[in-house]
């Protein structure tokens, strides 16, 4: 690895990932891949906090590598890897929930939000997600996370860790740093702008998912929630809908939201929800063909899976052994 800062980031293969994921994340991991050392994790272990169906779960985590690498995630230049590949993430994990409290848990909006959607399966994990989170951060010596806006308040918490441990033990943790993208931090629902977009929606028409076909993502558009106006401008709190849509146009065309405000000035809601779409077809289009693709090709991604899990395993087993020299677990010479 280079002299460069290093950054840590992960997506759950806890569906198909929706264009939220792409904005937020996804994206962002490939405009920073020059700039650092990237490390992009695919996080299963999270993912079986909510239940999962075991197959669709294994299919999803090959899937999703190969949307990081269609989407331009050079396996060159970054370590992409599988969580459950490196033990260290759990491991490290049981050693920052001995200080981490139960209030810092239950106040995580992520948590209530998804105690009430997944109310028949409120378990320990779904509690510790953030202290997982904070471990698969923490283990890679990682300065920055580019994460999207939902993902604030863990970033908080794995900060308020590395503080607290390098107070406790002496330094040992990087405090990280989040990057949000400067526009579509936080993507609606289709269905409802004032949600986020989530891939684990029970209403398909809410997302836009990355394997979407052109009819579909149009289709989807053209239901889009929106408001009983006419006029096309940014305005998130008095026009939730309209600036969601906006700001995806912006992304997918490359042009500045008041560019596209000036472009779309005196046409309807109709037109313009249908130019979003096409916008957000065309920008899949070459993304599914590579994706479809590299899933031709298992032997590949296993490839670069097991050579991702080499790499982040041998950084990860460092900084573990010094925080269990740090806490005092013995190691006995060999
Ligand atoms: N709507 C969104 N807008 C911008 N960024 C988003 N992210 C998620 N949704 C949006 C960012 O995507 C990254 C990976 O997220 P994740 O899959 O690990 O978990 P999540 O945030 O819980 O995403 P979902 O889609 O809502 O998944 P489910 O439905 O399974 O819970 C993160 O950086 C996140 O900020």
């Amino acid at each position: 690895m280079s002299d460069k800062k290093t950054l840590f980031s992960a997506v759950q293969p806890s569906g198909i990932p929706t264009i939220g994921n792409y904005v937020g994340a996804i994206n962002n991991f490939v405009k920073l891949q020059d700039e650092y050392n990237c490390i992009y994790s695919i996080a299963d272990l999270h993912c079986l906090t909510v239940r999962q169906d075991p197959a669709s779960l294994r299919k999803a985590t090959q899937e999703l590598l190969a949307l990081y690498i269609a989407c331009g995630v050079d396996p060159e230049k970054c370590i992409m890897f599988v969580q459950s590949h490196v033990p260290q993430h759990a491991e490290l994990t049981w050693i920052l929930n001995t200080m981490t409290y139960p209030g810092e848990l239950n106040r995580m909006t992520q948590f209530k939000d998804k105690s009430r959607s997944h109310a028949d399966n409120v378990n320990m994990g779904l509690m510790d997600y953030p202290v997982l989170m904070a471990s698969d951060i923490l283990l890679y010596n990682t300065a920055v996370v580019p994460v999207g806006a939902d993902q604030k308040q863990h970033i908080e918490l794995t900060r308020d860790l590395a503080i607290r441990f390098n107070g406790r033990y002496s330094d040992t943790f990087v405090v990280p740093e989040p990057i949000f993208p400067k526009h579509g931090a936080k993507i609606m629902s289709l269905a409802d702008p004032t949600k986020k977009m989530s891939k684990s929606d029970e209403n398909v028409n809410a997302f836009v998912s990355m394997y979407d076909d052109t009819d579909t993502v149009i289709r989807k558009f053209k239901r889009a929630v929106t408001d009983s106006d006419t006029k096309i401008y940014f305005d998130p709190e008095n026009k939730p809908g309209i600036s969601n849509l906006l700001t995806i146009y912006s992304v997918f065309s490359g042009v500045s939201v008041e560019d596209a405000v000036k472009e779309f000035e005196g046409k309807g809601y109709g037109d313009f929800k249908i130019k979003v779409g096409e916008a957000v077809a065309e920008g899949l289009k070459p993304i599914s063909e590579k994706r479809n693709s590299l899933l031709k090709d298992k032997a590949y991604l296993d490839s670069i899976m097991l050579k991702g899990a080499e790499s982040a395993y041998k950084i990860a087993r460092k900084t573990l052994s010094k925080v269990y020299r740090k806490v005092g677990l013995y190691s006995p010479e060999r």
